[in-house]
């Protein structure tokens, strides 16, 4: 998953990025336990909505939106700022907090830990290589090229490659590239690869071999440079496309995730890590309404007492939209 979004386009884009920056600042405070999924959910519903925001009262109407929301977008409004925010963007601690998280690796409670002992910036981090983790050693260390989105282009390339050499460990690899380029983005923040192949289900055993197989290979030629965390079904790391005569400059290095799905749940997790977050949230609410349960790896569905069932057959990501009987989408139209 990319640590920075691409802006989304929405008529109230001024109110759903101050949610969401005052967000990510109580996302890094030690009691954050409250106020953040209502900072999330109001700026997902506000998102959401079609037509341009004139009030706080107006606002106020739609779900997940109270009277202290309320009162900030009338302030927005009024005045085209926050006082809040802008004490926060102002405040040493928060700026710097904020920025340390985007270093893969530091989260907002590591970040805070870091700025108490006085490390605040990437220098800082640097002084203090050593006592940073692996996954934040690899992050400082590509730091600028991480920050910098993939064209769509670079992605293509990578696509081509990937699945060719899939396909030379094992032809009966399945991979597809998730995430914002399979909605057809023109920049990515990262590679998010699905794997599965059809002797791997969730009835058969483990097989983190089919997953590793896969990333060793990619590894000796040359594509995964670093690693990040490695597990039976999630490896997390580090690629980078080689550059070619026709290439005028060397290709950055770049976030790749690959997850290794049973083959049972392949198509629930492509529709997960497709998305957008806001689409899977619609799908899964729409879901329910339907008298099923979704989730990034099966569709189930909910007795009368609300206790969910056996997993449904999916073969398909068709198959899951006509179990709730949910027009198909194209993943290009899965923004929302
Ligand atoms: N996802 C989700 N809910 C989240 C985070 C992620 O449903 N809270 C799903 C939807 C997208 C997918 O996982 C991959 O996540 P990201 O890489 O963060 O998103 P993206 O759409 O691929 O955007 P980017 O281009 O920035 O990588
Ligand atoms: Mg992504």
């Amino acid at each position: 998953m990319s640590k920075r979004k691409a802006p989304q386009e929405s008529l109230n884009e001024g109110i759903t990025d101050f949610l969401v920056e005052l967000q990510q600042f109580t996302a890094s405070l030690p009691h954050n336990l409250l106020l953040c999924p209502v900072l999330r959910k109001a700026a997902s519903t506000i998102a959401k909505y079609p037509e341009k925001i004139k009030s706080g009262a107006e606002a106020k109407k739609l779900d997940g939106v109270g009277a202290k929301i309320a009162e900030k977008i009338d302030e927005f409004l009024q005045t085209g700022k926050l006082r809040k925010l802008e004490k926060i963007r102002n405040d040493d601690t928060s700026s710097s907090i904020n920025f340390l998280t985007r270093v893969t690796g530091i989260g907002p409670a590591a970040a805070r830990k870091f700025y108490e002992d006085g490390v605040k910036t990437l220098e800082d981090l640097k002084k203090i290589e050593h006592k940073l983790n692996h996954h934040q050693q690899i992050g400082l260390r590509y730091f600028e090229e991480f920050e910098k989105r993939i064209p769509r282009a670079e992605m293509e390339r990578m696509e081509a490659l990937i699945l060719k050499e899939l396909k030379k460990v094992d032809t009966e690899y399945i991979g597809t590239i998730c995430g914002s380029y399979r909605r057809g983005a023109g920049s990515s923040g990262d590679i998010d690869i699905l794997l599965t192949h059809p002797n791997y289900t969730s009835q058969t055993e483990k097989q983190p071999k089919l997953l590793h197989a896969v990333v060793e290979h990619l590894e000796s030629i040359g594509f995964v440079t670093d690693t990040l965390s490695k597990g039976d079904t999630k490896f997390m790391g580090v690629c980078q496309l080689q550059q070619s005569d026709e290439d005028e400059e060397e290709f950055l290095h770049r976030r790749i995730d690959i997850r290794l799905i049973p083959k049972d749940q392949y198509y629930c997790g492509v529709l997960y890590f497709t998305g957008s977050d806001i689409f899977n949230k619609n799908m899964r609410a729409h879901a329910l309404e339907k008298g099923f349960t979704l989730n990034e790896y099966t569709i189930r569905p909910l007795g009368v007492t609300g206790v969910a069932g056996e997993p449904l057959m999916v073969d398909s990501e068709r198959d899951i939209f006509e179990y709730i009987q949910y027009k198909y989408r194209e993943p290009k139209d899965r923004s929302e």
